[in-house]
């Protein structure tokens, strides 16, 4: 097991990460720039070094940096949270070069699921249901003409290095396809120096559904259920729930089994998440995260599993001891982001929290680094924490869902409250009848 583990991460995933290592008796080193230096998982960590300024490339995205931090405290891992490094492999192989474990899967799977056209080939061979699309990357109109005409219109163009929505394009008819694909690939070339795309069916009203996957990188593997993500807007979750109201328990066993089995015959090694459109009692892969998630939380709250914990021992090359017949699936679970922005225009609202009063009681769970006086920074994403609530059923968990927002008081800045309690309100939200699209009609 480990004797050190620096965490290359800020913010609540810090703060979580920290608390998994303490429970293993493992000493935690916090990274921060100069921005985040009272930020509460540098005062919780062992050790803390400051590794640059305010600007993430200077400091949360600097993996010289970074690398150093480990020489100088002597860490014999590393936990990337997400975001920032976690699925970028070439930071990956420069920490195995150092021979300092990064706590995640190899470099090779990192690499294979952050090529869109590469993951799906390997969905596609593992035995995954695939979203109907083109074979490969696009070169050329007519090409992408034929395989349009054969798929049927609408047709979405997606960036091969893209995901989490970015670099995609609608065309409606064969007439916009033409320029559907040059806007893709130029978006693809500024935002990731690569305009490779490829083509899928436009599916319209899906809901996101993605499944958790444990493996030791052995053959072992197993599925945490899965979690209903559908509540975003412009790619960015709000509302994340497990076990998905869209889904009965054959549904959920087989997709989990599917993916479950995938998962060993790739030998896949930590946590993962393999992602679907759902749509007409049909599941479609789109893509895999081989980091942990935000919304990890609402998976652990059902099977009372430490994801992170899990995750560590892996890294350290303990086989997996969990077998699926030991996994049971209790209640519902809903996570709202706890965003500092304002909860109607989603404009960001930095600075200084004055009163920060956490709810709490029976199946009430935040995750947050802030505290009254603590001042948030405006170079970061806008996350400041997670209510997390879980219940015996979905109903009881949104009555907890509302008396916990009613007890939540943030002061100093916006935040996405308001924007829950209005939500727990809307009759789609408690009858779980909701697509992606959901959210922005509501917001329109
Ligand atoms: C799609 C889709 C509809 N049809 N693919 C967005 C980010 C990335 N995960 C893939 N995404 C989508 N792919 C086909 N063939 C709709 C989306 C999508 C979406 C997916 C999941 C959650 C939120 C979304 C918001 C807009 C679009």
């Amino acid at each position: 097991m480990f004797d050190k583990i620096l965490i290359a991460n800020r913010g609540e995933i810090a703060l979580r990460i920290e608390r998994a290592c303490k429970e293993l008796g493992i000493a935690t080193v916090a990274v921060h720039s100069t921005a985040d230096a009272d930020a509460m998982h540098v005062r919780l960590a062992d050790e803390s070094v400051c590794i640059g300024g305010p600007p993430a490339k200077d400091s949360y995205l600097n993996i010289p940096q970074i690398v150093s931090a480990c020489e100088i405290t002597g860490a014999d891992a590393v936990h990337p949270g997400y975001g920032f490094l976690a699925e970028n492999a070439r930071f990956a192989e420069i920490l195995e070069e150092h021979e300092i474990t990064f706590i995640g899967p190899s470099a090779e799977h990192v690499r294979l699921m952050g090529n869109k056209i590469e993951a799906k080939e390997t969905a596609k061979t593992l035995g995954l249901p695939l979203v109907p699309g083109s074979e490969g990357s696009i070169t050329n109109l007519e090409q992408a003409k034929k395989i349009a005409a054969d798929i049927g219109y609408p047709i979405l163009v997606k960036a091969a290095a893209g995901g989490g929505g970015r670099g995609m394009k609608v065309a409606h008819v064969e007439e916009e396809l033409d320029a559907a694909l040059a806007t893709a690939r130029i978006e693809a070339k500024t935002a990731f120096a690569d305009d490779t795309v490829y083509l899928e069916k436009y599916l319209a009203h899906p809901r996101h559904i993605e499944v958790q996957v444990l493996g030791d990188g052995e053959g072992n593997a197993i599925h945490l259920g899965e979690r209903d993500c559908s509540i975003q807007r412009r790619h960015q979750k709000l509302w994340e729930e497990a076990p998905s109201p869209a889904l009965n328990d054959g549904e959920r066993a087989k997709i989990g089994e599917t993916v479950a089995k995938a998962m060993r015959e790739l030998r896949y090694r930590g946590v993962g998440t393999v992602e679907f459109l759902y749509e007409g009692g049909e599941f479609y892969f789109i893509e895999m995260n081989t980091r942990l998630q935000v919304e990890h939380t609402v998976t652990e709250m059902i099977t009372g599993i430490d994801l992170v914990i899990e995750q560590i021992r892996i890294a350290a090359g303990a086989p997996l001891t969990l077998k699926q017949g030991d996994i049971r699936f209790n209640g519902h679970a809903i996570e709202c982001r706890i965003n500092a922005e304002d909860p109607r225009t989603f404009r960001p609202s930095p600075g200084k929290i004055t009163h920060f009063h956490p709810p709490g009681g029976l199946g009430v769970r935040v995750d947050s680094g802030a505290y009254a006086g603590y001042t948030i920074p405006p170079y970061y994403d806008s996350l400041i924490g997670k209510l997390i609530v879980h219940a015996r059923t979905r109903n009881e968990c949104l009555m907890r869902l509302k008396r916990a927002l009613g007890e939540f008081v943030v002061d100093g800045i916006d935040t996405t409250i308001p924007l829950f309690k209005a939500l727990i309100a809307e009759p789609d939200i408690a009858d779980g009848q909701y697509d992606i699209h959901w959210l922005e009609n509501y917001l329109a």
